[in-house]
């Protein structure tokens, strides 16, 4: 960043002297994570400028924004539907909860057993760090895992403008019913809070908006299933991550610029990786920014990853909405269609997940897969299980590592991953 935020930043009510801390151990693990990496694709210079620029100049967009009338919402979860903010012409960002920050504090409101991602949450409200989180004029939150649910009874004290959406956690029709009723809640208060009525122009402009950022994400999954494979894991991490803070229709035009030179890249047979390096398929909990541990451990040991089972990933980003109903109900019922067929692991059952997981492997030629959860996280621990046993049925190698925000146990995760690439030679 060459300009100076600070005065943005303490407009906002931002720590200071805890955020300065914060850009520079961000800004250090990028240089050293990304900026490293050789051969990199020239469009990733936007994502790398998008990336210096994420808590100065996109902020400076929202509250210009803002200073317009429009509002900001920021969100826990991909549940939350982009269409019906976007519909409303206001803001939809995800909100930070890669890194550990204030955890002392964070423990005198949270079990010290509970997942860093919550934990994470919890840490950069305590601690002003988050210029996102302060400039949202709402905050959703949702009622997945019981960690997130109880935690956002803590969260809400510490914020005016938390909003909690209740999300099924069963795919009947009565689950169904709940999530329609949910999102047509959650549509009249984007409408009381823009003052905006989202009616089916709106909602259909909303709809494309959203399905065309989808579209370009899968443009780049499909692209990553190659050999030669032209982008790393790490890059197509950090463009599912910028996914959640850009402006969307840019987004989308720069997503799509850089499909197109790997599209070139693959016809002149021009690869990230010697030929028969290791693929990985990386399953389970969402990696939020700036968590690119476990990533930068995998493609240091020799392997590279090909797809993401993840909501920071394929899993946040498959399905488009249906835009061909004439009417407002029958667009809400088409969003609940889309939103209802994620395969996150609070729902029960959860089997199409197993599915989906060895039709990606299978689409990305991965050689093995590494189901990645989060200490503490139940719903996904529980589900590596039987996800080991069919991938181990189908021949597909797989790795269990649990993990944390802290660097305490890189070394001992370099080694696993280090034997497992092996094994895969
Ligand atoms: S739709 S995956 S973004 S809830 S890691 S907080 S589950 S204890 S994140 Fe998620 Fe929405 Fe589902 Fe996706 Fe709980 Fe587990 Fe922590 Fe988790």
């Amino acid at each position: 960043m060459t300009t100076d935020y600070t005065p943005m930043w303490r407009e906002l009510g931002l720590d200071i002297t805890a955020h300065n801390t914060l850009l520079s151990v961000l800004g250090d693990a990028y240089s050293d994570i990304y900026l490293t990496q050789t051969n990199r694709p020239e469009g990733m210079a936007y994502f790398n400028f998008v990336m210096s620029e994420v808590h100065g100049l996109r902020i400076k967009e929202l509250m210009e924004a803002r200073n317009q009338g429009r509002k900001v919402i920021g969100c826990y979860c991909t549940f939350v539907p982009e269409e019906i903010t976007l519909a409303a012409e206001a803001i939809h960002v995800g909100l930070c909860s890669g890194a550990d920050f204030a955890m002392d504090e964070v423990e005198k409101y949270l079990p010290r057993n509970t997942c860093a991602l919550i934990k994470s949450s919890m840490g950069f409200k305590l601690a002003k760090v988050c210029p996102y989180l302060e400039c949202a004029d709402m905050v959703v939150g949702e009622n997945t895992c019981d960690g997130k649910k109880k935690a956002y009874e803590t969260l809400g004290t510490m914020m005016d403008n938390l909003y909690v959406m209740d999300l099924p956690q069963m795919k009947s029709p009565e689950g169904k019913a709940l999530l329609k009723a949910e999102f047509i809640r959650y549509k009249e208060t984007v409408e009381t809070l823009t003052g905006k009525t989202i009616d089916v122009a709106a909602l259909k402009k909303g709809v494309t908006i959203a399905n065309d950022k989808r579209k370009a994400m899968a443009r780049l999954a499909a692209l990553r299933h190659h050999r030669p494979l032209p982008i790393s894991g790490l890059d197509a991490l950090l463009i599912n991550q910028v996914f959640f803070y850009d402006d969307p229709a840019r987004f989308t035009a720069s997503l799509n610029a850089l499909c197109e030179e790997l599209e070139t890249r693959i016809a002149q047979e021009i690869s990230v990786v010697p030929e028969g390096t290791p693929r990985i398929l990386i399953a389970g909990c969402p990696m939020a920014l700036p968590n690119w541990k476990l990533p930068a451990i995998i493609e240091n040991s020799g392997a590279i990853i090909v797809s993401e089972e993840s909501c920071v990933g394929e899993r946040g980003c498959r399905n488009l909405v249906d835009d061909t109903a004439d009417d407002l109900d029958g667009l809400m019922d088409a969003l609940v269609d889309r939103y209802l067929a994620i395969d996150c692991a609070i729902f029960t059952p959860n089997t199409e997940r197993i599915d989906h997981i060895e039709a990606m492997a299978k689409a990305a030629q991965a050689d093995g897969v590494i189901q990645y959860t989060l200490n503490f996280c139940q719903p996904y621990a529980m589900e590596t299980l039987p996800i080991e046993k069919s991938l181990e049925t189908s021949g597909l190698p797989t790795l269990r590592i649990e993990t944390d925000y802290s660097q305490e146990d890189m070394g001992q995760l370099q080694t696993r991953v280090e034997a497992f690439v092996e094994l895969l030679k």
